[in-house]
């Protein structure tokens, strides 16, 4: 009667070719032309600028809560590098540098945030998902699309995000054994930036890495320098190309660090030291990598100078159309138009007395009023006959 090992043959590996200086390890550098590295640059600091005018607004009580990207741009610009038109792109509620990269409009960024759900609307031939709110909820729908697409027999991959914490749902590790077992052509992203609000990573799991619970599922699993632009592209092709040609799902684990709040509605200071912080700022992803297109001549200061202020105009623009959208759109009542085919009493009641309201107020409403009609509105009719 042997009590033995087992040989389970397993290993995690740990990824990084561009360090906190910016110099980079040649042999493992991905192939990468000077077009595509200032591509990902321009996004990277699109989303970083982005992020600090969208706090500034939420702080001016113009926009709604948000969740802000700061510190996390390399994670998701290198992994939305290596994906196709075809790809499926499911975010969770982190992904404006995804998001931007996918080519979403910043108005439309900006209008779903201020609380306009016209701005949340995917192009119709766009693969991505809308955000989802409910940590890990998102990780079983790209299974299903990535089952899909194999079924149809198209090469598409579905690229799932999600943070550290959603490493302790159901849903992530049910999504896991599935891709698992059928094989589905899934890349899960786990971006582990140190913290889920206030619980950080060490009280999340007692496991050594997020990137070992693939081995359980009998999947690979990596675990890259999540601020290392380059290691996660690298991660990230080699994970597609696995996917696409039918051998099976990897779960990759970017290590970051989110260096703003959660969301707005939050005071880290709480629970976190300005000196954790201080430390990652210097391994921040965006200098880094602006150090290494120096060294490589495709950038200097002048050029990242001109492209501040080509980025900050393009955002100045992007919210003089969203407050003209906020304008038209104007529907306080809209609150109640999405979830019921026909309002539930309490609901009906809470409308009218909100219609009720807004009429007191000279936004022209009458009092008691209780269908939904488009031109019952403060601002212009819409017309759309929805609701
Ligand atoms: C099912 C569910 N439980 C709780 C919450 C509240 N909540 C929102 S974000 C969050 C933490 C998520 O942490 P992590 O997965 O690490 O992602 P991060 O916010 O760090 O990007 C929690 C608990 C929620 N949105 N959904
Ligand atoms: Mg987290």
């Amino acid at each position: 009667m042997p009590r033995e090992e087992i040989d389970l043959s397993c290993k995690v590996e740990y990824l990084s070719i561009l360090d906190e200086d910016g110099h980079l390890d040649e042999a493992l550098a991905p192939d990468v032309s000077d077009e595509q590295l200032e591509q990902m640059h321009r996004v990277m600091l699109l989303a970083r600028r982005f992020d600090e005018r969208m706090l500034n607004l939420q702080r001016q009580g113009r926009i709604g809560t948000f969740a802000p990207v700061s510190g996390q741009e390399a994670a998701q610009v290198g992994v939305m590098a290596a994906l196709q038109a075809q790809d499926w792109f499911v975010p969770s509620f982190r992904e404006f540098a995804a998001s931007i990269w996918r080519g979403t409009p910043l108005k439309a960024l900006l209008l779903y945030n201020a609380g306009y759900n016209e701005g949340a609307a995917i192009a119709e031939d766009a693969h991505d998902l809308p955000i989802a709110i409910p940590v890990a909820t998102q990780i079983p729908h790209a299974v299903g699309l990535a089952y899909a697409a194999r079924y149809r027999d198209t090469d598409a991959v579905a690229l799932v995000f999600f943070g550290d914490g959603a490493t302790s749902e159901g849903d992530f590790h049910e999504a896991m054994n599935f891709a698992s077992v059928f094989e589905t052509p899934t890349l899960f992203v786990c971006q582990n930036n140190q913290w889920a609000i206030s619980i950080p990573r060490e009280d999340q799991t007692h496991s050594k890495t997020l990137a070992q619970k693939a081995l359980a599922y009998g999947m690979p699993g990596i675990q890259v320098d999540g601020n290392d632009l380059l290691a996660v592209l690298a991660a990230a092709r080699e994970a597609v190309e696995r996917a696409r040609s039918g051998r099976g799902p990897t779960l990759i684990e970017c290590v970051t660090y989110r260096l703003s709040v959660h969301t707005t509605a939050d005071d880290p200071s709480r629970y976190r030291s300005d000196e954790e912080v201080e430390e990652w700022e210097r391994r921040e992803p965006l200098r880094r990598l602006q150090r290494y297109l120096k060294e490589r001549g495709i950038l200097d200061d002048d050029g990242i100078e001109a492209l501040e202020s080509e980025i900050s105009e393009e955002i100045d623009q992007a919210w003089q159309e969203t407050e003209q959208a906020m304008q038209e759109l104007d529907e306080p009542l809209d609150i109640f138009a999405h979830n019921y085919a026909e309002l539930p009493r309490t609901l009906r009641e809470q409308r009218e007395e909100m219609a009720s309201r807004l009429g007191e107020g000279g936004g022209g409403l009458s009092n008691g009023q209780t269908d939904h009609g488009a031109g019952a509105q403060p601002g212009p009719a819409r017309g759309d006959g929805r609701g």
